[in-house]
């Protein structure tokens, strides 16, 4: 047996520290996962950019030969092969470090991409890759240099019948004893990541068995409202491609049992609200238009959606506030705060307790089981998800979570346009240029958007019907005089009200971005 004589250059021993470094990151990743984001687990990442880069006939070859236990085969598949290289990258380090190294880097590296890439990766997504491949290099390094031959033979003798035979200085039981020691703290890793999940799980699967009441009051979409235009947003927006804003690094995962809303404070009687309670109150549907007070000017941190809830000035009205409160005070299950003026969720616009979300319950990363939702201010000051108390308050008695860091203690949205097609860089042809985009201004409404290509004079573009003054609106312009060359083209939007969306940049601090969203069209 060759790889006895000379463990370190041999390739069973190399190739265990390689699976057993490999497994120890493995480990760590899914640990990372659990905490930051369950769907950027580098198993499931990596095999959710395989199904996707699957042919059809290979995903149907798939389902024919393992039918509904064709994702569990692909899981399996992936370990396979992860444990494969892992043995390659053990057998390099010990022949030609830092290779085996590199190898899991590259590991890495593949489980990066694959989380960055799924829609909607969070922020940390590339995260849980990146400390399984540190984890697993510093495992790796650990295990292989106990496969070094030690410079000078132990000089002690191996007593008789002792188990441990060094082999040039290798002591083959305590390597494998590592090495175990190696696979058991990645499974224990691993395990806790199971475990950390076990709220989520619970309340995931109590929400997929609910079914949200009819509406009392339903509000539709306009065909009209809807252009269709490729590459332009969808007027509603599906919930998989919502953006996501919040501070919560774990999300809350809050049972409806167990929920319930206190509201107190400037009130003449407190009022408190369990699950039940809502969902037996005449629920209404309204559509409106969220958007992130750090989105850039053409940014995406805005999204449309059909909204079921109840209006929080029904509830405020039981509570009866005192007169000289003029804030809410909303805090979610987590201690997120938003201060809201209390006339805005008093006046007859659709600020609303939602419990769904175009169709379903909140998905728990909007909220779920119940959040705030306030058309004409941004998330920051109104659209508390996991929300579980109202405090009704002044705004010199109390501050919010992001006033207390330097933003706006109001903040309405303004009035703002964005251009989606074509894409900025893009090129487009002579005789068939479109432009469109989405402009927004909640509450208020919009009346008109115009387009300006290089420096032009401003044009009118076309609107598609409005849902409300509460939803962005589509617009289009077709651009029939373009002529071949590179040129610029920037939008602007006019409120309902006069306004006109300024020309003058601002960045999102401390009470949202202006400017003008402007790109570069190469015309052929
Ligand atoms: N509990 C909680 N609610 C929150 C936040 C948060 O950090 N925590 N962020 C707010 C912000 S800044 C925005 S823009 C919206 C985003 O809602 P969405 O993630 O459903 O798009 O949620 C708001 N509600
Ligand atoms: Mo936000």
């Amino acid at each position: 047996m060759p790889e006895t004589s000379d463990p370190a250059r041999g390739w069973l021993l190399p190739a265990t520290a390689g699976a057993a470094s490999v497994a120890f990151g493995a480990g760590i990743g899914e640990l990372a996962a659990a905490v930051i984001a369950p769907s950027s687990s580098p198993f499931v990442v990596v095999g959710a950019l395989l199904i996707d880069l699957a042919p059809p006939w290979a995903k149907d070859a798939a389902i024919a030969l393992f039918g509904t236990a064709d994702k569990a085969a692909l899981l399996v598949g992936i370990g396979i092969v992860l444990l494969a290289v892992a043995g390659s990258a053990g057998v390099l380090e010990a022949r030609r470090p830092p290779w085996g190294q590199v190898l899991i880097g590259i590991l890495g590296v593949v489980g990066a991409v694959a989380a960055s890439t799924r829609a909607n990766a969070p922020m940390l997504a590339v995260a849980p890759s990146a400390l399984a491949a540190i984890a697993a290099v510093i495992a790796l390094r650990l295990l292989v240099l106990r496969l070094s031959p030690s410079p000078t033979p132990t000089p002690t003798p191996t007593p008789p019948g002792s188990s441990a035979e060094p082999a040039h200085g290798v002591d083959r039981r305590r390597f494998l004893g590592w090495a175990g020691g190696a696979v058991a703290l990645g499974a224990l890793a691993a395990l806790g990541g199971y475990a950390l999940q076990a709220g989520s799980r619970a309340v995931t699967a109590v929400r997929d068995a609910i079914t949200l009441p009819k509406a009392a009051t339903t509000a539709t979409v306009p065909a009209s409202a809807e252009l269709g235009i490729d590459g332009l947003a969808p007027v509603v927006t599906p919930n998989g491609e919502f953006y996501r804003i919040d501070t919560a690094l774990a999300v809350p995962a809050v049972d409806p049992a167990d929920w319930s809303l206190r509201i107190h404070g400037l009130v003449d009687r407190e009022v408190t609200l369990s699950w039940n309670e809502l969902l037996a109150l005449p629920l209404e549907e309204s559509i409106t238009t969220l958007a992130c007070v750090s989105n850039e000017v053409g940014g995406g941190l805005i999204g449309n959606a059909v909204w079921l809830g109840y209006p929080i000035r029904e509830l405020l009205a039981r509570a009866s506030p005192a007169a000289d409160a003029d804030m809410v005070l909303s805090r979610s299950v987590d201690g997120f705060t938003a201060s809201t003026p209390l006339a805005v969720l008093q006046d007859d616009r659709n600020a609303i307790l939602a419990v769904g979300m175009n169709g379903a319950p909140l998905p728990a990363e909007h909220g779920f089981p119940v959040r705030m939702v306030v058309p004409g201010l941004y998330g920051y000051v109104s659209a508390t998800k996991w929300v579980v108390d109202l405090e009704v308050t002044r705004f010199d008695a109390a501050s919010a979570y992001w006033t207390d860091r330097g933003w706006s203690a109001r903040g309405p949205i303004k009035i703002s346009s964005r251009i989606d097609v074509p894409r900025s860089g893009q090129s487009v042809s002579a005789d068939s240029a479109v432009l469109a985009g989405v402009a927004w201004y909640q509450h208020v409404g919009i009346a008109a958007v115009e387009v300006q290509i290089d420096d032009g004079d401003w044009r009118a573009a076309e609107l598609a019907t409005a849902i409300s003054d509460d939803t962005w609106v589509q617009w289009s312009y077709q651009w029939s005089d373009a002529s071949a060359g590179s040129h610029t083209v920037r939008v602007r939007a006019l409120g309902a009200d006069g306004e006109v969306q300024t020309a003058k940049r601002q960045g999102v601090v401390p009470d949202g971005a202006t400017g003008l969203h402007e790109i570069t069209v190469e015309v052929r």
